[in-house]
């Protein structure tokens, strides 16, 4: 379903049968992980949740889709769900579980993006004709299919890295994701948390 304003993608997706696709020209109230909001001003950006069977490692089986969809060797993934451009965040995506789906949503700067941030300038429906391709290449893929190809296009791993968690944060090289997503900081897994690039 297309909607010129809603308050959030994610909102209208809830609930929709497996199989929806909710896109908007703009969101009142889009939002990223722990309730950060995520800016875009109307028409400029790629704005659509996905109602997905639930997976558990959606979360880096999208930012793969994303990454592909975007071109590769232009977007790369930073751990956790960040799509970056030449050092830029270019897009997010953020998954929500209930006990019997995911909404996976996804936002990419197309026209605008906010400051220190990047934009990819691609027309919006032909980028997401290409996301939902890969997207349903991406969560039919095995875990360890998802895992090579996100360690192939990360920004993140083998660099020096801060992750802040909720009170303290701990520093170190991100040297693996394991089996579930996590990262791995000098043997160190890390389920959730931001990540700094020293
Ligand atoms: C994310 O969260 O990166 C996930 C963003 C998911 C957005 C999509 S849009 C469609 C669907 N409907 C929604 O309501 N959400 C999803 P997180 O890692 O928590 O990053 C949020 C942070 O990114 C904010 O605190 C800002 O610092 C920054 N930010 C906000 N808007 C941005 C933008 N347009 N471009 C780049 N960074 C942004």
């Amino acid at each position: 379903m297309r909607r010129k304003s809603v308050t959030s993608t994610q909102d209208l997706a809830r609930a929709l049968p497996i199989g929806s696709i909710v896109i908007a020209d703009h969101q009142t109230a889009g939002r990223g992980r722990l309730d950060r909001r995520w800016e875009s001003p109307p028409g400029t950006a790629l704005l659509v949740s996905f109602v997905l069977p639930p997976n558990p490692i959606l979360s880096l089986a999208a930012g793969v889709a994303a990454a592909e969809a975007c071109g590769v060797g232009i977007v790369r993934l930073k751990w956790p769900n960040d799509l970056m451009l030449g050092g830029g965040k270019v897009g997010g995506v953020l998954v929500e579980a209930t006990p019997t789906k995911a909404i996976c949503g996804i936002g990419i700067n197309l026209t605008w993006a906010p400051k220190g941030a990047a934009r990819l300038n691609q027309d919006r429906d032909q980028l997401l004709e290409k996301l939902r391709i890969e997207l349903e290449r991406w969560t039919s893929a095995t875990a360890d299919e998802v895992l090579a190809r996100w360690r192939a296009l990360s920004d993140t791993l083998g660099r020096r890295v801060r992750v802040e968690l909720s009170g303290t944060a701990i520093e170190g090289i991100a040297e693996d994701i394991g089996p579930q997503g996590e990262l791995i900081v000098d043997g160190r897994p890390v389920t959730f948390g931001s990540v700094i690039h020293l």
